[in-house]
């Protein structure tokens, strides 16, 4: 592709730049979601970069996948960190202690918990891209897939078997960590119930030492509550059935539900198309993406469309408006005429739309909502990989000049070439970490 950016890099500068991320944060076998701060493979992160991996080397893609997957509990838990012997993140393996689960992988340290199931839209990603650069690695993909596909299937086999919350149908997260959006406002309700106890080992915070300023991170108050969540799941030694019962946070969580309806759909697809001898998981992966993207649909307003997420502990509805309560787009989940109202918010001046935006994306929570802070993590700035998610989702779904649009706002997004976690919406500056692999990735997918 050709082009100038905003800042001036050309794409083909841009591009270069991402690729450089993605191999400089590259350790052979894994790309560390950042240099410095994320010094290890997190489980969705992996997801997004072995997409734009595919762009420069089929094989490497699937190898990291393939590492994820080599990391996988014994009962089908894809665990959200793969740790790497990298000092400087905390909590590390030793906090978490999952050396007591007798389903921890035996080769590798992992933690404890699980996040966004996106890896089959990612495989199915990588098999287009690859049947689009040669023979070849078509033919390398789609034999991964053949092997991979079980491993995959184990892992919603395991969501849907544990965390599927009946009756309403949504995903369920014992950690606002699982949703990947760790201090969202959608959780603030939720954490209100969870009180560390005296008992709760002392800890020094590394994450806010790799960042220019602690008020792009987490409070301290929430880092106690992250951290007593981990001790009460280390206590029932993170037996998936045991922490339902004993976690102060349980949480029905709408945008891993559309995601998982979506990557359901998705893993059945590949079987499909490869004439994979599985049609009675097939068939399941079809029900449990019925059921999710129902689960979504009832989670949803039926004036506005927007989705909340529900504490399944007290009953309650989680009324917090963020980016996530879009889910329904990506899943399609509404009736149409719903569907075109929720858009319609999406892209309007509460959010994509606000006048005052560098990029007309959406922040991560509206700047008219009361709870906005437009510099810390997941309370307002905007997040170039929910972008991503997004314009992906409209393009499969039709919306083609609206992802085409959210394409060329999301580069205009990072195009200065630093690849930052996120982005304050007013000014544009990158933060939180610089060099963030999963932001490369995503720009190496709209411009590649
Ligand atoms: C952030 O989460 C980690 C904990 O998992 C952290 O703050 O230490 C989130 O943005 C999460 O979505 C992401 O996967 C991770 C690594 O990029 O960082």
């Amino acid at each position: 592709t050709t082009g100038t950016g905003p800042t001036g890099l050309s794409d083909t500068t841009l591009a270069a730049r991402a690729a450089a991320v993605l191999r400089d944060n590259d350790t052979g076998a894994l790309v560390t979601a950042s240099p410095k701060l994320y010094p290890h493979m997190w489980s969705w992160d992996a997801a997004f970069i072995a997409i734009g991996l595919a762009y420069l080397d089929v094989g490497r893609a699937l190898t990291e996948l393939d590492t994820l997957l080599s990391a996988q509990w014994s009962d089908g838990m894809l665990p959200h960190i793969v740790f790497t012997d990298a000092e400087g993140y905390f909590p590390g393996p030793d906090r978490w202690g999952t050396d007591i689960a007798p389903q921890r992988p035996r080769r590798v340290r992992t933690s404890g918990i699980c996040q966004p199931p996106v890896h089959a839209v990612a495989l199915r990603r990588i098999v287009s891209i690859a049947r689009r650069t040669s023979k070849a690695e078509a033919e390398l993909a789609e034999r991964f897939t053949a092997r991979a596909w079980s491993s995959l299937y184990r892992w919603h086999a395991w969501l849907a078997r544990h965390r599927i919350a009946e009756p309403c149908g949504l995903l369920t997260i014992v950690h606002g960590w699982e949703s990947g959006m760790d201090n969202s406002p959608r959780w603030d309700a939720a954490y209100e119930r969870v009180r560390p106890g005296p008992d709760l080992p002392p800890y020094v915070r590394l994450d806010t030492l790799g960042v220019d300023d602690p008020g792009e991170r987490p409070s301290d108050e929430e880092y106690n509550r992250y951290l007593w969540l981990i001790e009460q799941m280390r206590r029932v030694r993170y037996e998936p059935a045991r922490v339902l019962a004993t976690s102060d946070f349980r949480v029905g969580d709408v945008f891993s539900t559309a995601l998982f309806a979506m990557a359901c759909d998705d893993l059945a697809e590949l079987a499909e198309e490869l004439s994979l001898p599985v049609s009675a998981e097939v068939a399941e992966l079809r029900s449990w993406a019925r059921r999710s993207r129902r689960a979504v649909a009832d989670a949803s307003d039926p004036d506005t469309g927007l989705a909340f997420d529900r504490d399944l502990r007290s009953g309650e509805t989680l009324r917090a408006t963020t980016v996530a309560s879009f889910a329904p787009l990506l899943c399609s989940a509404l009736p149409k005429s719903s569907e075109a109202r929720l858009l319609a918010n999406l892209t309007g001046p509460g959010w994509a739309g606000h006048p005052d935006l560098v990029a007309a994306v959406p922040p991560s929570v509206s700047p008219r909502e009361a709870g906005f802070d437009s510099r810390r993590y997941w309370r307002g700035p905007q997040w170039p990989v929910v972008v991503w998610l997004f314009s992906f989702a409209f393009l499969r779904n039709g919306h083609t000049e609206l992802a085409r649009r959210w394409r060329e706002e999301g580069l205009r997004l990072v195009s200065d070439g630093s690849f930052g976690e996120y982005y304050e919406p007013f000014t544009g500056e990158p933060l939180g970490s610089t060099q963030q692999s999963w932001t490369a990735a995503v720009t190496l997918d709209w411009l590649c």
